[in-house]
C-alpha cells in the first residue's frame, strides 16, 4: 500500500447543515469512495463556549466573532432547542487529507463558494446580514455548512482541541500519546492538581492523553509559559460532560 502523505484533517457539520438535513449530503461528497479517505473518529458535540471561543481564538474581537460563536452553538438555528444545540466532529484519514477536504468544501464565503466552485459543498451556504440593535447591517455572517482544518498544523491543533486519544482507535492515532500520572482538576479558569470545592476532575491517574497536552499541563502547573492555553487541553475532556 502506499503510504505517501498520510494526513488527518477535522471537520465539523454545523448547525446549519444539521437543520437543513444536509448531513447524508456533507458524508457522502466525503465518502471514501470519493475521496479515499476514511473515519479515524466521530463525535456529537453539544458544543460549550469554552471550545468554541478556543477553536475560533483567532477571530476574537472581529464584528462577526459574537454572531459567529452563536452559530457554532446552535443558538440561532435552534433557539431555545438545547436538546438540538449540537454539531458532527469528525476526523478523517487518508492521502492529503486536508487540501483533499478542503477543496471539497470550498471557499469561506458561500457566495464565492458558488461563483468560483459550483458543486462544493459550501456553494449551498448562505451570507446573513449582521444587525445591531438599531436594525443596522454592521457586517456578514458565512453560514458556510462545514468546518474544514485549512493547513495539517491546524488539523493538528483542531484534533487535539476536539477528541481525546480514546476518541479515535489506537491503531489510527497519529500524534504521541501518554498515560497520565497525576490527577487534574479545573475550577473558573485555574489549574489544580488537587481537589478544590466546586472543581472538575478532567484527567485522573491512568487515562490515556495527548503527550503535547501533558506537556503543557506541566508548564501550566508550573507558571510557565505553556505552548497552548489551559481551556485548550480542557475543553474536549468536558465535552458533553453537563
Ligand atoms: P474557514 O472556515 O474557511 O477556514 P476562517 O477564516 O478560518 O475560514 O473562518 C472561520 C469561520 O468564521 C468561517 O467558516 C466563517 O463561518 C466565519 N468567517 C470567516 N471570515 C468571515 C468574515 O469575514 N465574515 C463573516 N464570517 C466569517
Ligand atoms: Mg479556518
Amino acid at each position: 500500500m502506499d503510504n505517501k502523505n498520510i494526513e488527518q484533517t477535522f471537520v465539523f457539520i454545523k448547525p446549519d447543515a444539521l437543520k437543513n438535513s444536509l448531513t447524508g449530503y456533507v458524508l457522502s461528497k466525503f465518502s471514501e469512495f470519493h475521496t479515499g479517505l476514511h473515519f479515524a473518529g466521530t463525535r456529537i458535540v453539544h458544543v460549550c463556549r469554552m471550545l468554541a471561543e478556543e477553536h475560533y481564538a483567532e477571530h476574537k474581537g472581529k464584528v462577526f466573532y459574537e454572531p459567529l460563536l452563536e452559530y457554532i452553538l446552535g443558538n440561532l438555528h435552534y433557539p431555545g432547542d438545547p436538546g438540538k444545540q449540537r454539531v458532527i466532529a469528525i476526523v478523517y484519514q487518508g492521502p492529503n487529507a486536508v487540501k483533499e477536504v478542503r477543496r471539497i468544501a470550498g471557499p469561506t464565503n458561500p457566495n464565492n463558494a458558488r461563483n468560483d466552485s459550483p458543486g462544493c459543498i459550501r456553494s449551498m451556504g448562505a451570507v446573513v446580514p449582521i444587525i445591531d440593535d438599531d436594525g443596522k447591517a454592521i457586517g456578514q455572517r458565512m453560514d458556510n455548512l462545514i468546518h474544514a482544518s485549512a493547513t495539517v498544523e491546524e488539523a493538528e491543533r483542531e484534533i487535539k482541541l476536539w477528541f481525546r486519544p480514546t476518541d479515535i482507535p489506537p491503531v489510527m492515532h497519529m500524534f504521541p500519546t501518554e498515560v497520565c500520572e497525576e490527577y487534574y482538576y479545573f475550577k473558573e479558569g485555574k489549574l489544580f492538581t488537587e481537589h478544590v470545592p466546586g472543581s472538575i476532575c478532567f484527567l485522573a491517574p491512568g487515562n490515556m492523553v495527548w503527550k503535547s497536552d501533558l506537556e503543557a499541563l506541566q508548564m501550566l502547573n508550573k507558571n510557565s509559559p505553556a505552548p497552548c492555553s489551559l481551556e485548550t487541553v480542557v475543553a474536549k475532556y468536558l465535552v458533553n460532560e453537563s
